[in-house]
């Protein structure tokens, strides 16, 4: 059966614009899975170590066959095809792909937990996944448009399509 997951897409390193978009079109040849919506795109100070460069955030909306495991070694293979080296905790990336929600399931495990625990304090989730899904209920119960409210809202810059496609630094 096929459900519905959100991704978020984060890039800090060698170009990420052109790193978020090379992931974009990777999660659309994925097997069983298909691209609903790509949200705006964003630039955001980063989170946790301040001497990085900043982000390129964004998040997809795929309905997708593959059980939330094998979409997570998925992922995790189009991170190391974009060069992703696992070094720091919060620390510099080519490509941070992350599972956000996956149709209306919590999942607790060691690997794997949805929703993605830290996506309620993140602007740079919360704004991008409003984008393209603004009536959002999490499996809490909680609404999406309640969170984007108590989030902090500085840091983050919405970049028109123009500045995704045209830019290279
Ligand atoms: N994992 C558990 N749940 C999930 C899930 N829902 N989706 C596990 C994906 N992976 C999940 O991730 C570590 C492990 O998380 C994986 O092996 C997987 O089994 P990682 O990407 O290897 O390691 P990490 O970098 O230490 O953690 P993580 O969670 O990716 O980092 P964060 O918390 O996402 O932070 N600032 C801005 N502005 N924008 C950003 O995108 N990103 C980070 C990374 C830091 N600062 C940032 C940003
Ligand atoms: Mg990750």
């Amino acid at each position: 059966m096929n459900e519905t997951a959100y991704i978020a897409l984060g890039s800090n390193l060698d170009n990420p614009q052109q790193q978020v978009l090379s992931a974009i079109t990777a999660l659309g040849a994925l097997p069983e899975t298909a691209i609903i919506a790509v949200s705006p795109w964003y630039r955001s100070t980063p989170m946790g170590p301040s001497d990085q460069p900043d982000y390129i955030n964004g998040v997809a909306k795929l309905t997708t066959a593959l059980s939330p495991h094998t979409l997570l070694k998925a992922l995790q293979q189009i991170e190391l095809s974009h060069h992703r080296v696992r070094k720091e905790h919060w620390g510099p990336r080519t490509l941070d792909l992350d599972i956000l929600l996956y149709g209306n399931l919590t999942i607790e495990h060691p690997d794997l937990q949805v929703p993605h625990p830290g996506m309620a304090e993140r602007n740079f989730v919360l704004r991008p996944l409003a984008d393209i899904a603004p009536q959002l209920v999490l499996p809490n119960g909680i609404q999406l448009a309640e969170l984007l409210e108590i989030c902090p809202s500085e840091g983050i810059v919405r970049l028109s399509s123009g500045d995704i496609r045209g830019t290279t630094g």
